[in-house]
C-alpha cells in the first residue's frame, strides 16, 4: 500500500505575511504510523511543493491519499480527493484534522471514502491494515466515519490517550527545516503536549477538540521529543501550556536537568499568567520567549461576553509579568461585529499605553462546531470557507458600514504594527533570509 499524505496549500493573506510558517506536524504523525507499519508513504506539502499534484500522482501512484486541512481550507481537501479520484477511481481517499472532526458532515461528499474524527494514530494504523488486507473496517477505528454502500456508517468516538501517540518521526522536519518560522526565530519545530482546553471560552473551537477533554502527555515523553528534534526553536501548540501550573513548573524543571538549551514559544491564558509571576520569570530563564495569550477584549463587559472569565486588571497583570522578563507577550485581540469607530480607538490606546509590541487583531468569527456558530448560523453574510480566517467579516457590522468596518480594522492593525516597530518588533527580514537560503 503507498499512502500519499496532503497539506493543501493556504488560501488566504497569510501566505503572503510569512511571519509564521509551521511544519506539516499532523502529516508527520501519520507518516509515522505508517512508517512503523512499514508502508511507503509521501509528503505533500502544498504549502512549498513547487510540482503540479498532478505530476506526484503519476510518479509515485498511490493507493491511498489521506489529506489533512483546516475551515478554509475545505474546498481544496474536497478538490484533492477528486483529483485522485479522477487519476484513479480505486484510489482510496481520507480526510482528516481539526476541522473534520467536529463537521465531519461537511465531508460526505463525493470523492471522498473515509472521514476520521479522532486524533487516535493507532486506529489510522489499523484503518490501513484493513484496507492493504482488504478487510472489513473494524469497529475499533475510533470516530471513523465510511460509506456502506450509500450508507455512512460513523463508528463511536472516544477520547485518545495522548500518550499512546508515537513520538513524530522528523525526517521531513530536518530536510526542510529553514521553511518554518516563527517571528524571528527559524527552524521551528512544533511540538504538541496536551488536546482541548479546561476553559469553555463560548467562541472557541479548541476547547472542543479531543473530545472537549482537556487531556496532557508525559512530560518524560516531550522531553525525549524536544531532546530528539535537531533545532534550537520549539512552538508549542497546546491551547493553553499553563492549564496546570505544576506541570509546567516540573516541565521548566525537566528541562533545566535535561540541560534543554532551546527557545519555546507556547500559548497561555492571562490568569494563569497573571497569577504566575514567579513560573513566567522561571520559563523565561530557560528559554520562553513569546507568550501567546488570548486577551481578546479591553473592558471586562466584553470579556464577559466571551464567558473569558478574566478581567481587564487581569490582563494588564499579564502583560506586567510577562514584560517583567526577557521574554515578549504575543496579544490576540478580537473585534466583533458591534465594534464602533470608538472601540477601534480605544483599542488601539490601550495597547500603547500598556507598551505591547506584538498584538494581532482578529474579527469575531463564529466557528462551525461551536455554540456561537449556531447562535448565529441564520445571520452569516458569507458562504466561502475562505472568509473564515479571521479577517474577513462573516457578520454584518452592527454599528457602521462594511467599509467603514474594513478601513478601521485595517488601520488599528497597521498602526498596530507600526507601535511594535517603534518598539523594536517585527525586527527581520524574512525576505532576505530566505533569498541568502
Ligand atoms: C499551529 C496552528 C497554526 C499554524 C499553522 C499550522 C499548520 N500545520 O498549518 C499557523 C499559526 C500558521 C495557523 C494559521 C491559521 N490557523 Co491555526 N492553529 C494552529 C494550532 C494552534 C495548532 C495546530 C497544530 O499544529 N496541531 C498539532 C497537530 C499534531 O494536531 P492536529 O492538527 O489535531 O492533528 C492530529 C489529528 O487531528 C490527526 N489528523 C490531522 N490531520 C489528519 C488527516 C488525516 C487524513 C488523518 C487520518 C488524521 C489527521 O492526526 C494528528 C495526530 O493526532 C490550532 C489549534 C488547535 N487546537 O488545533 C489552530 C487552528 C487549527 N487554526 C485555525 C485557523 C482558523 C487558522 C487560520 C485559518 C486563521 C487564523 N487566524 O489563525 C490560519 C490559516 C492557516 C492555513 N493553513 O490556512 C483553527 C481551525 C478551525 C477549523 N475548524 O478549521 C484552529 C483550531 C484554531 C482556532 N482558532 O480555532 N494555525
Ligand atoms: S482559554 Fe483559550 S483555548 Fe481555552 S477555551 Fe478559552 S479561548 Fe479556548
Amino acid at each position: 500500500m503507498k499512502v500519499l499524505l496532503v497539506r493543501p496549500e493556504v488560501p488566504n493573506l497569510f501566505k503572503y505575511a510569512n511571519l509564521i510558517t509551521s511544519e506539516p506536524i499532523e502529516l508527520e504523525y501519520l507518516y509515522t504510523e505508517l512508517k512503523i507499519r512499514k508502508y511507503e508513504t509521501l509528503i505533500f506539502d502544498g504549502v512549498f511543493e513547487e510540482r503540479p499534484f498532478r505530476k506526484i500522482l503519476e510518479t509515485f501512484e498511490p493507493d491511498l491519499v489521506a489529506i489533512t486541512g483546516y475551515i478554509t481550507q475545505e474546498d481544496l481537501m474536497i478538490g484533492y480527493a477528486r483529483q485522485a479520484k479522477s487519476h484513479n477511481l480505486s484510489v482510496a481517499t481520507i480526510v482528516g484534522g481539526v476541522h473534520v472532526q467536529l463537521n465531519p458532515e461537511r465531508f460526505k461528499v463525493m470523492g471522498i471514502d473515509y472521514i476520521f474524527r479522532s486524533e487516535s494514530m493507532e486506529s489510522f494504523g489499523t484503518l490501513v491494515d484493513a484496507l492493504e488486507n482488504g478487510l472489513t473496517i473494524p469497529e475499533s477505528v475510533n470516530g471513523l466515519i465510511h460509506r456502506c454502500g450509500d450508507r455512512w456508517i460513523e463508528n463511536v468516538m472516544v477520547p485518545v490517550e495522548i500518550d499512546k501517540l508515537p513520538i513524530p518521526d522528523r525526517s521531513y522536519f530536518h530536510a526542510h527545516k529553514n521553511r518554518y518560522n516563527y517571528l524571528d526565530l527559524t527552524s521551528v519545530a512544533t511540538v504538541k503536549t496536551s488536546f482541548s482546553c479546561q476553559h469553555n471560552c463560548n467562541f472557541c473551537y479548541c476547547t472542543k477538540l479531543g473530545g472537549g477533554v482537556y487531556n496532557a502527555r508525559s512530560l518524560d515523553l516531550i522531553i525525549e521529543e524536544i531532546s530528539g528534534i535537531d533545532t534550537d526553536n520549539i512552538l508549542i501548540v497546546d491551547d493553553d501550556f499553563l492549564a496546570e501550573i505544576e506541570r509546567a513548573k516540573a516541565f521548566v524543571e525537566k528541562v533545566r536537568a535535561a540541560g534543554l538549551e532551546k527557545n519555546y514559544i507556547c500559548y497561555a491564558r492571562a490568569d494563569a499568567v497573571a497569577s504566575s509571576p514567579g513560573l513566567i520569570r522561571d520559563m523565561a530563564e530557560v528559554g520562553f520567549k513569546y507568550f501567546i495569550v488570548g486577551l481578546e477584549a479591553i473592558s471586562d463587559e466584553d470579556l464577559r461576553h466571551y464567558d473569558k472569565k478574566t478581567t481587564e486588571v487581569i490582563n494588564r497583570k499579564c502583560i506586567e509579568n510577562i514584560q517583567n522578563t526577557d521574554a515578549q507577550i504575543i496579544a490576540l485581540m478580537m473585534v466583533s461585529q458591534m465594534a464602533t469607530k470608538k472601540d477601534f480607538v480605544e483599542l488601539y490606546k490601550w495597547a500603547e499605553k500598556n507598551k505591547l509590541v506584538y498584538t494581532t487583531v482578529s474579527i469575531f468569527t463564529p466557528i462551525p462546531g461551536t455554540a456561537v456558530y449556531e447562535e448565529h448560523r441564520n445571520k452569516l453574510i458569507s458562504k466561502k470557507n475562505g472568509h473564515w480566517d479571521f479577517l474577513h467579516l462573516v457578520l454584518e457590522p452592527e454599528n457602521m458600514t462594511r467599509f467603514q468596518f474594513y478601513f478601521h480594522f485595517i488601520w488599528l492593525s497597521y498602526k498596530l504594527y507600526r507601535l511594535g516597530k517603534k518598539s523594536g518588533g517585527f525586527n527581520f527580514d524574512r525576505k532576505r533570509q530566505k533569498k541568502k537560503r
